[in-house]
């Protein structure tokens, strides 16, 4: 096929390729809020920070300057301090490449499964960014409730909510040594200075109805309150930057937690303090929202937290279809939340039986690898293609439960094409 990608700018005097495009959705205020990482369109692992995705649960908050940044850490410490960013950089400072997936990323395979199984005829969700119209979804939120609630308004495509990225900074264990961690400590509660009143509307499109009762916290900052072992790991960091450049507003300047193999939701942007605490923290963001559990009033709701196995085939693309006969490749990214990937294999036969992908090698346990497997398509006909990964932990996809928020998708979704 003719490069497709060739339809870029001059660039630095010669013809360019097609630049990946962050598809970007802004508020009232012209502020971007939400963006999507069209990731089919990415090579290699790291994923141009201008191409990051990017979530905002409550208002986007006003930047602080760096010069007059200043956090404090209290509660179960021998010595609260407060820190500034030249203070933070004055530790040793740790660099880990790891894939942030938003834990609603994929949210609508859930029920695009369960339809095809039974026989159902829900469109499948796509990855390909065709256009912006979440946008006005997006800006209006907040605006109102009835958004998600009323039964005309089409629902925004919740896919590429996922970037791979290199963060700096230093091991949040290292400061917590510093202030003198006591042995009550069971939970950091990092709290971000950004502030709002967390929208319904993202409940009842999480859930994927209206009929229940949302709590209402009232005005509050974003917050998570990491078990200490997770806090304690040592590539679990505070950054103050992202892909060799410092860590840009809407990412969460001047220092944000990175969490590896967890969900989006644990790396708190815009750090504003941190509190060690004895008991597990009541966080809205991890009580009420991000929670598994079969049903809204599920007793046994528990706070998610890291990934489970995921494999995603980015070519070919179902859009792809019909294919000429002869050789193909098939490829993909393939991740996983407890570390690296071991194995993905391939089935183009809808499950039946399986070959193993070639997959790339790299030491960063918590960033995606790249397979590939050439796909010989001598014979005309409709087929299913498929992938499952395995991770060194030997979780083999999918790993994730159904849960009622229908959060951390890790199915197995199947291309479905016609070779002619
Ligand atoms: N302070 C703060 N941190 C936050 C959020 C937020 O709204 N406020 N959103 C979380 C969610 S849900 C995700 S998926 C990631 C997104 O990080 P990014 O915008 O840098 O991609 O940030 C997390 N950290
Ligand atoms: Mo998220």
């Amino acid at each position: 096929m003719a490069s497709k990608e060739i339809e870029g700018d001059w660039y630095l005097g010669w013809a360019d390729r097609k630049r990946i495009q962050l598809a970007a959705s802004k508020d009232r205020h012209d502020r971007v809020i939400n963006a999507r990482t069209p990731f089919l369109d990415q090579e290699g692992l790291i994923t141009p920070t201008d191409a990051s995705y990017i979530v905002a649960q409550l208002n986007v908050p006003e930047p602080v300057h760096p010069d007059d940044y200043r956090f404090e850490v209290f509660g179960e410490v021998e010595r609260p301090s407060a820190f500034t960013l030249s203070d933070i950089r004055k530790f040793p400072a740790r660099t880990v490449r790891a894939v942030a997936e938003c834990a609603g990323n994929d949210t609508n395979f859930w029920d695009y499964l369960k339809s095809r199984e039974q026989g159902g005829n829900m469109a499948k969700p796509s990855y390909r960014i065709e256009s912006d119209w979440n946008a006005s979804w997006w800006a209006e939120k907040g605006e109102a409730d009835i958004k998600a609630t009323s039964a005309d308004s089409a629902e925004p495509t919740i896919t590429c909510y996922l970037s791979g990225g290199e963060w700096t900074g230093i091991s949040l264990s290292s400061l917590l040594e510093a202030v003198g961690l006591k042995s009550s400590a069971v939970a950091v509660r990092l709290e971000g200075f950004d502030e709002g009143r967390p929208d319904p509307a993202m409940q009842y499109l999480s859930v994927g109805r209206s009929d229940f009762q949302v709590y209402d916290p009232g005005i509050i900052n974003y917050d998570k309150g990491l078990p200490i072992e997770k806090a304690m790991e040592r590539d679990t960091i505070l950054a103050w930057a992202q892909n060799g450049d410092w860590l840009t507003h809407v990412h969460g300047a001047p220092l944000r937690l990175v969490v590896p193999g967890w969900a989006g939701n644990w790396w708190v942007k815009w750090i504003n303090k941190i509190e060690i605490m004895d008991h597990m923290p009541d966080c809205y963001h991890q009580t009420y929202y991000f929670v598994s559990g079969k049903s809204p009033d599920d007793p046994n709701k528990a706070p998610m937290t890291a990934l489970g196995v995921k494999t995603v085939i980015t070519e070919p693309l179902d859009e792809d279809s019909p294919l000429a006969v002869g050789e193909h490749v098939i490829r993909g990214l393939a991740w996983s939340g407890e570390g690296a990937i071991a194995r993905v294999e391939v089935s183009t036969d809808g499950g039946l039986t399986w070959r193993d992908a070639h997959v790339e090698e790299h030491g960063d346990r918590f960033l995606w690898r790249r397979f590939s497997i050439v796909w010989n398509a001598n014979t005309p006909g409709r087929y299913t293609l498929m992938t499952r990964g395995t991770d060194e932990r030997g979780r083999v996809q999918p790993v994730t439960e159904w849960n009622f928020q229908r959060k951390h998708f890790d199915g197995i979704v199947p291309v479905d094409v016609e070779v002619i």
